[in-house]
């Protein structure tokens, strides 16, 4: 099975050494793509000159800060030319443990999109402000009222795709630049009618760097929540051109 990690990056140099050692511990074999925004801080650059010593590792570069969302489309549509199984996406900041994957690709042999979530049985949330803790636990809950979702931590950006939902998603035309890019992956997900599961992780505040979370970011998730609940309300259409493979067809809620 061949799998990719997809590390989007903006001045995240203090954590990326710490990052990537963990993921190349792991008793599996991964590649790992980073999307750098042209950080201010060098993380850019710092990680083209790790490529001699991890040959597995590339990275995507773009001219300015454009988004967590579009960072994820657009290296997931350039790795969709290339032949891998999974892909797995996660943050650089180390608040998603590199040791939770070899669990997400085995819960992956049952499920389209697999979530390494903080709001099961088992999952663990440390050191987060209670500010960020109630902007998640709201944003999560309100996805789930608006939307239907199945899955208790949509926004979560630790996940890992199996190629077909991939596939599929590449062509529904999700609009998310920002954050909400996750809330809107897994509603077209279920909508199409893929398995989406969880796994519990333990997830931990980064220690270094800061957060690029911000109030635009927040207003851009307001925005897509209204999007998508309109979008379910008027009857939940998918572009004509979207071809399901056999099996889900048969069981999507279309
Ligand atoms: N390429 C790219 N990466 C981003 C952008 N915004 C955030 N990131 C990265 O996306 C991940 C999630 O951001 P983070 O600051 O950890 O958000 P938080 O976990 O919600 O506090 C981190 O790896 C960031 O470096 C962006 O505009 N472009
Ligand atoms: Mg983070």
């Amino acid at each position: 099975m061949k799998t990719v990690v997809v590390i989007p990056t903006y001045n995240e140099r203090m954590n990326i050494l710490p990052l990537i050692e963990r993921c190349m511990a792991l008793p599996i074999p991964l590649d790992l793509f980073f999307v750098d925004d042209g950080s201010p801080d060098g993380t850019g650059e710092y990680l083209e000159s790790l490529r001699s010593t991890y040959p597995c590792l590339r990275v995507m570069h773009r001219s300015g800060k454009l988004g967590l969302g579009t960072a994820y489309r657009q290296a997931f549509r350039s790795l969709l030319t290339e032949p891998y199984d999974r892909y797995v996406a996660m943050d650089a900041d180390l608040s998603h443990p590199p040791e939770s994957i070899p669990d997400l690709l085995r819960a992956s042999a049952d499920a389209d999109l697999v979530i390494g979530s903080r709001y099961i049985d088992g999952g663990v949330c440390k050191n987060w402000s209670a500010a960020r803790r109630l902007l998640s636990r709201t944003a999560n809950n309100v996805a789930r009222a608006l939307l239907s979702l199945d899955v208790m931590d949509a926004t979560a950006g630790f996940r890992c795709y199996r190629r077909e939902l991939l596939d599929a998603l590449n062509r529904v035309n999700v609009r998310s630049n920002g954050y909400s890019f996750q809330i809107e992956m897994a509603y077209y997900s279920q909508l199409m009618g893929f398995r989406l599961t969880e796994v519990p992780i333990v997830f931990e505040d980064r220690v270094r760097a800061k957060s690029k979370m911000s109030h635009a970011e927040i207003t851009g998730a307001i925005k897509t929540l209204v999007q998508l609940s309109l979008h379910r309300c008027s009857g939940q259409s998918l572009p004509d051109d979207i071809q399901l493979p056999e099996k889900i067809r048969d069981r999507t809620s279309l």
